[in-house]
């Protein structure tokens, strides 16, 4: 079997009837991050089933248009935090459609559907981007007026929604919390009985994910003052994905005959204030903001080199290049490099724990995009070669130590097997 083929039996063991689970135990619901992601690399091979994740997605969105970062399933098993944890119904009004979570993730989605579309651009690809162009308009519009909070740039709440949930970048935000313990709800932990808790964030951290969960639980997921939230971020990857999702939508529209005007001049805004708003010229990267007082969060992370994923100014391009080079990149094969989450110089640096140094496949792929967006192709095939080679070895972790070439955190990994199907699907055919 072939490396295309054993991903595929990985997505097949992760199948939870109309949608996809991360990972068989680690994560046995539906992510929202994750479903596009593994959306792009089904349409390869699972085009039904491409088109069925993203329409199970949105089947959760909420009425105000968000679309929650954790779809509970009949089908999954135990996870922290639960639908009861989290509950949505209890707390919300008007109820939301599904046993969800309260928050969101970043907003790939239309990125997804474009390529889940321009896999079968038949009438079956269109009839899915008319039924998802609403769905996809209505989840941008609750960014812009919910979470853009006195800046056309989204905040997000919690470090979950970030997707790079256990980043360096949120650790001082995180121990400024002022809490009382009873305010952290009771919870126990499922994640560290699963995998090594060396890979996975500390109980410390944990407390404070629920206490930021309780606090947004507490006004319904939907507060009517955001600036007394205690954690608000401008976040780089998160925007950045919003804008490019937002240039997508406009060319879904225009393939089904709608006016997608307004979407590219909010791509534009979000764009212009991402440039004007997060770029660190000392550092040579962008930069998440607090959006409690406006400064820049100084630790250099992948999320800041996500800018790419929308036409840059060719200066800065040459300089967040240069960064990516210098600062991200490590060999991954003889003819690779994949991306660290954070430099091995940092002092947030950790090779192997979650989101504080390892090579996520989802990342790498995003900055492979974006390299071919801004014209880099040789970079973008070389930083595809290098996802293959690391995970041709590794095998399908949730992420990797690409100095070792070892897995971390769980195996059989759901975006992972995906976008090595995508990858494989795009470079030279002997490498599949
Ligand atoms: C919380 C599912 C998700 C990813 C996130 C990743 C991790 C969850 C967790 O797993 O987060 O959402 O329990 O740690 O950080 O990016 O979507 O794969």
């Amino acid at each position: 079997m072939n490396l295309s083929e054993r991903a595929s039996v990985v997505l097949e063991s992760l199948w939870l009837g109309s949608a996809t689970k991360p990972a068989a135990h680690l994560y046995p619901h539906q992510w929202s991050w994750d479903s596009a992601f593994i959306a792009i690399g089904n349409r390869h091979h699972r085009w039904d089933r491409a088109a069925v994740e993203l329409r199970t997605l949105f089947d959760a969105q909420w009425h105000n248009g968000m679309v929650p970062h954790i779809v509970f399933s009949d089908e999954g098993g135990e996870y922290f935090p639960n639908a009861g944890f989290w509950d949505v119904a209890g707390s919300c009004s008007p109820a939301p459609p599904r046993a969800s979570s309260g928050i969101c993730q970043p907003p790939v989605h239309a990125t997804a559907a474009l390529k889940v579309y321009e896999a079968q651009p038949g009438e079956a690809g269109l009839g899915l981007l008319r039924d998802l162009f609403p769905k996809l308009c209505a989840w941008h519009d609750y960014l812009h007026n919910h979470r853009a909070v006195g800046s056309d740039l989204a905040e997000v709440w919690h470090p979950w929604e970030t997707g790079m949930d256990n980043s360096p970048a949120w650790d001082q935000l995180l121990n400024e919390l002022v809490f009382e313990p009873s305010e952290v709800p009771p919870y126990k932990r499922v994640d560290n009985t699963l995998i090594n808790s060396d890979d996975r964030p500390s109980d410390a951290e944990y407390d404070r994910y629920a206490y930021l969960v309780e606090n947004l639980r507490l006004v319904g997921y939907q507060p009517d003052d955001p600036e007394q939230l205690p954690f608000r971020v401008r976040d780089v990857l998160f925007n950045s994905a919003l804008a490019r999702a937002e240039f997508d939508l406009a060319t879904i529209a225009g393939l089904i005959g709608e006016d997608g005007s307004n979407r590219a001049s909010k791509g534009d805004r979000i764009s212009r204030a991402i440039e004007e708003s997060l770029w660190d010229q000392t550092a040579g990267i962008y930069k998440s903001q607090n959006a409690q007082n406006g400064q820049l969060i100084e630790s250099r992370i992948s999320g800041g080199l996500m800018p790419l994923l929308v036409p840059m100014a060719s200066d800065r391009l040459a300089t967040l290049v240069g960064t990516l080079d210098r600062s991200f990149a490590v060999p991954s094969g003889d003819d690779g490099f994949v991306v660290l989450t954070v430099p091995e110089d940092d002092p947030g640096f950790d090779a192997v724990r979650y989101w504080r140094g390892p090579s996520w496949i989802q990342i790498n792929w995003l900055v492979a995009e974006g390299l071919e967006t801004n014209g880099q192709l040789d970079l973008a095939s070389q930083l595809r070669r290098g996802i293959h080679n690391l995970v041709a070895v590794a095998g399908f972790h949730e992420y990797f130590n690409p100095r070792t070439m070892c897995g971390h955190g769980t195996d059989g990994f759901g975006w992972t097997a995906a976008l090595l199907i995508d990858v494989a699907n795009r470079t030279s055919p002997g490498q599949q």
